[in-house]
């Protein structure tokens, strides 16, 4: 014991500075989900810029499925789900909720708009 003692809490110090600096350069985008609707509805992202939905659910478990982009997954409740997204062709991406939610669930839906 002694020196080597003294440096350890410096580098754990440094170690979560550098994660934090790596999630700083991708935009997080938030997304909620609930009985039934996306919140937002349009997420709105650019061609070649990274993002990261960050999907919750307020009520019970959801689906988001973009089929287009060949994402498909589940919000549930107490998790956060994340998704990684690189757009690499500008236009409109329908996604809905896949997981039965009640009387409004059909229309439980959003789009992701990648512009130029
Ligand atoms: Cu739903």
């Amino acid at each position: 014991m002694g020196a080597q003692w003294m440096l350890a809490p410096f580098l754990a110090l440094l170690l979560v500075a550098a994660n934090a600096d790596v999630a700083a350069q991708e935009k997080v985008i938030p997304v909620t989900a609930e009985r039934f609707k996306f919140t937002p509805g349009v997420i709105e992202v650019k061609v070649g810029v990274p993002v990261v939905l960050e999907l919750t659910t307020l009520d019970r478990k959801h689906g988001f499925q973009v089929p287009d982009l060949k994402i498909d997954e589940t919000i549930e409740p107490g998790r956060v789900t994340h998704v990684r997204i690189v757009p690499d062709k500008a236009g409109t991406y329908d996604f809905h909720c896949t997981v039965f939610c009640g009387s409004g669930h059909e229309e439980m839906a959003g789009q992701i708009v990648v512009s130029p």
